[in-house]
């Protein structure tokens, strides 16, 4: 690894995003990203991840619903919207699960398929929070290759994962990140002001980047989203994890220079900004 511990400052630290679109590169070879979750009441959160796969690069992206699936995103026509029980996994599909999965029955035999499966994993939210319930889901992820799989906890899940209160994790977050990575044996983004992205190996970086814009609904979700499509075109879940979380801060950064928030920034106004933010790396 280039550092042990760093502050992320250095799109140096994922070499691989920064790289220019091939020219001759096609739908098919910028991957395929699925959303699974969206209980009723939630469906934004889906669409939220969606869109953001979308606007980070994604080949192809499908938006995919637990419960009632929309025909189609007005706004966003590209998406396809299906049935979560549809959605095919293999080792050519990313997929992001959790965001407004709720924690009905059939979001459980989701999150069990998805970890069973050879699909790279975005695990968050509702899905974060089943395995930290079930200990059989724990179990099947640690099963899985340790570079497949991503968790993209905030503090009180990350509390909920390692079951201790949010001040312990709040109070040693380095700690909290290696020991989420170490005992799910995945790639871990502890999220909050300055995230810490924790490999299963024990390398650990500090995200300089984003800023109290970001505290409202659906900015982590975005999160997601953005970490599927980088994973989709890159095959790199450790430099997808780098890349999502700084881009995601500087679209914010970006976004306050200009008056945009910190208060009232919405997170589906981020959308615009990351994709100029990887468009310039
Ligand atoms: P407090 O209030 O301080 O005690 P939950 P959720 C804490 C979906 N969404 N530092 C904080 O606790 C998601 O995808 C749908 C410290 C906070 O109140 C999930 O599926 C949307 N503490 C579902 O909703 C948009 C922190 O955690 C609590 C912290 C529930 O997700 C919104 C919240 O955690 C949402 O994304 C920090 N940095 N960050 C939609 N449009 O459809 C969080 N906390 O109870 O797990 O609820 O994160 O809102
Ligand atoms: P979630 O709680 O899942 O919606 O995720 C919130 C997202 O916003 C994560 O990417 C956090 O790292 C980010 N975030 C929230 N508050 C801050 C903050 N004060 N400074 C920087 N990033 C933040
Ligand atoms: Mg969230």
């Amino acid at each position: 690894f280039p550092v042990s511990v760093s502050e992320l400052n250095k799109p140096a630290l994922f070499p691989d995003i920064a790289k220019p679109r091939r020219h001759n590169s096609h739908k098919g070879s910028n991957g395929t990203v699925a959303v699974i979750g969206g209980a009723v009441g939630m469906q934004g959160a889906v669409i939220l991840a969606a869109r953001a796969a979308l606007y980070s690069g994604a080949g192809r992206t499908v938006a995919s619903f637990v419960e009632a699936t929309p025909n189609f995103d007005a706004q966003q026509p590209e998406l396809m919207c299906r049935p979560a029980q549809q959605v095919q996994f293999n080792p050519d599909t990313v997929v992001v699960i959790g965001p407004g999965l709720g924690n009905s029955i059939a979001s459980f035999d989701l999150v069990s398929r998805a970890l069973l499966s050879t699909s790279p994993l975005i695990i968050d939210a509702d899905a974060l929070n089943l395995m930290a319930q079930q200990p059989a889901l724990h179990a099947l992820c640690n099963g899985r290759d340790k570079l497949s799989t991503l968790l993209t906890p905030h503090p009180l899940e990350a509390a909920r994962l390692l079951g201790c209160s949010v001040e312990i994790i709040q109070a040693d977050r380095i700690s909290a990140a290696k020991k989420l990575a170490r005992q799910y044996s995945s790639v871990v983004i502890l999220k909050g002001s300055g995230s810490i992205i924790a490999h299963p190996d024990g390398n650990m970086v500090i995200n300089p980047t984003g800023n109290a814009g970001l505290a409202s609904g659906g900015t982590g979700d975005v999160l997601g989203g953005v970490c599927g499509a980088l994973m989709a075109q890159h095959k790199n879940m450790w430099q997808a994890a780098l890349a999502a979380t700084y881009l995601h801060g500087t679209a914010a950064d970006s976004l306050v220079a200009l008056g945009i928030g910190p208060i009232g920034l919405c997170a589906s106004e981020l959308l615009v900004e990351i994709r100029k933010q990887l468009n310039t790396l």
